[in-house]
Order: C-alpha cells, then sequence, then structure tokens
C-alpha cells in the first residue's frame, strides 16, 4: 500500500516561553521562528523532505524515507542552538490529512503542547517497509499575478490570495489533500490518490469563485523532494506553452 510520511514538528512548551518571566519582543519572537523553520527545511531537504511552514509553532514535513533516527539527529541539532526544543511525530497513511492526524494524535497523547514535561518527544510510527513510499505534491499559481503586483495595492494582492489559499484548502479537503502557502503566488498541496480530472474540478471552482485562473503541476514519486522537483518542473512547461492544458503530472 502506497502511503504518505508526515511529520508534525511542534515547538515544545512554547506559549508559555514567549511570555516567560515577560512578554518577550514580537520582533525577537518573529527572528526565531524564521530561523528555525530555515534550519529545518534545510535539515529535512537534505535527507529529501520537505517542511511547511504551517503555523511556525507547528510546521508539518513530508518525511518520506527520512528514519526515526535521522528525525532525532535533526532534534538534537535544533536542541543545542536554540533556547527552545522541539517534539515530533510520525504518521503514515494512503491519504495526507490522515497521516496528519495520525502525528497529531500521537503526539497529544505524549503530552500537551504547554507541558514544561513534554520536552523533544519523538512518537508515532512511520512507514516500516521503505517500497510503500509515495509523495504525490501539486504545485499550484496564479496566472499574471505579476500584472496585479505591478498595477494594486500590495495589500490587495495578499488579501486575494490568502482567498485564494483558503478556498484551495476548503476545495482539496474533500480528497483529503492538505494545501500550503509557499509565497508569492505559489501554493504545495500533498495530494496522494487525487486524480487530474479532480483537480481539474477543484481548479475550476476556486477560479470562478475568485476570478483568477490557475495552473497546476503535479509530482509524483518516492520523495518530497523528488516530487516537488517534478511538480515545479510541470508548472515550468505550462508557462513556457510547452503543455497542452492548466496541468501536467509528472511521474518518476
Ligand atoms: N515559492 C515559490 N515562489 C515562486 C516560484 N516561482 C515564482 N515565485 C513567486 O511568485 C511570484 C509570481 O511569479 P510568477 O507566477 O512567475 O508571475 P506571474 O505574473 O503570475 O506569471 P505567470 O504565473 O507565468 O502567469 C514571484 O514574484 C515569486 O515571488 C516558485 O517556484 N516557488
Ligand atoms: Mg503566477
Amino acid at each position: 500500500m502506497k502511503k504518505i510520511q508526515l511529520t508534525l514538528i511542534q515547538i515544545d512548551n512554547y506559549g508559555p516561553w514567549t511570555v516567560t518571566p515577560r512578554p518577550k519582543r514580537e520582533a525577537d519572537i518573529q527572528i526565531l521562528q524564521a530561523k528555525l523553520f530555515a534550519d529545518l527545511e534545510h535539515q529535512f531537504a537534505v535527507r529529501g523532505g520537505l517542511v511547511f511552514s504551517t503555523r511556525f509553532d507547528n510546521m508539518l514535513a513530508i518525511s518520506n524515507g527520512i528514519s526515526l533516527d535521522e528525525h532525532r539527529a535533526i532534534q538534537e541539532s535544533i536542541h543545542v542552538r536554540y533556547p527552545v526544543t522541539v517534539s515530533m511525530s510520525i504518521g503514515a497513511a494512503e491519504a495526507p490529512y490522515e497521516a496528519q492526524k495520525l502525528a497529531a494524535q500521537a503526539l497529544q497523547r505524549a503530552g500537551s503542547s504547554r507541558s514544561a514535561e513534554r520536552r523533544g518527544i519523538l512518537a508515532g510510527r512511520g512507514l516500516g517497509a521503505r517500497d510503500e513510499d509515495w509523495v504525490q505534491i501539486v504545485h499550484m499559481d496564479v496566472d499574471r499575478i505579476s500584472t496585479m503586483t505591478d498595477e494594486k495595492p500590495i495589500y490587495d494582492t495578499h488579501e486575494l490570495l490568502q482567498h485564494v489559499c483558503l478556498a484551495l484548502m476548503k476545495a482539496m479537503s474533500r480528497y483529503k489533500a492538505l494545501v500550503f502557502y509557499t509565497g508569492g503566488d505559489n501554493f504545495m498541496a500533498p495530494s496522494n490518490g487525487l486524480s487530474e480530472e479532480k483537480l481539474r474540478l477543484i481548479m475550476d471552482e476556486v477560479e470562478r469563485a475568485l476570478g483568477i485562473k490557475l495552473k497546476a503541476g503535479v509530482g509524483c514519486g518516492k520523495t518530497a523532494g523528488e516530487s516537488a522537483h517534478l511538480a515545479s518542473e510541470g508548472l515550468h512547461e505550462i508557462r513556457k506553452c510547452q503543455a497542452k492544458g492548466p496541468i501536467v503530472f509528472k511521474t518518476s
């Protein structure tokens, strides 16, 4: 059975930490979160993974091919260099929504996000057999966002992109796929099992609701790195008018 493996990364006892002994400066909190995300992205990426910033205090990584020992090594590296610790939990399932749910449940069983006792936990269960690894990622982008960027106030573009993200999240959730905003006019969706036909329906729905046009490269492979790269290549082909339509599927 082909499965996606997701890792929930949660900063331990972070809420209390941000206000102890008194509220820390927001700029310092933003710097810590941005650095921690960049650091984790690097450490997962060199092992074939991909981290989405999600809430920054809680991040989700596609971690197919990354073992428990490698997760522990990443945690140890973070713990010697940051004033906070991170707990991680792993879930694997055919559908991305189910994988993150299993990961979240495993971490919740190990203790609260606000517990001072729960530090640097590694919980949950990843894939046992590596031949089960499967990652499908849709990389979507809005057509001609630069025109709006050059003509409208920047906050108007920002607001539109947040609406696009929410509409995609809602539509994709019907197929147990996840959607993450990755900056600019880009969205990435771990979406194992989502067919081209269903993706077309989702894109049509969001396009009609928000008056925009979308295009999508879809990559399928054994690791997030591989799939994301194929997806971005697919998108590039559409941009260069090398594709017949607004969706290109690529499998490794
Ligand atoms: N995260 C991410 N951001 C990108 C990528 N490519 C472009 N961007 C960002 O998205 C913004 C818009 O780029 P484009 O999508 O090429 O611009 P556009 O005017 O919408 O052009 P078309 O999509 O080709 O119609 C850029 O300013 C970048 O910030 C990518 O692969 N990943
Ligand atoms: Mg674009």
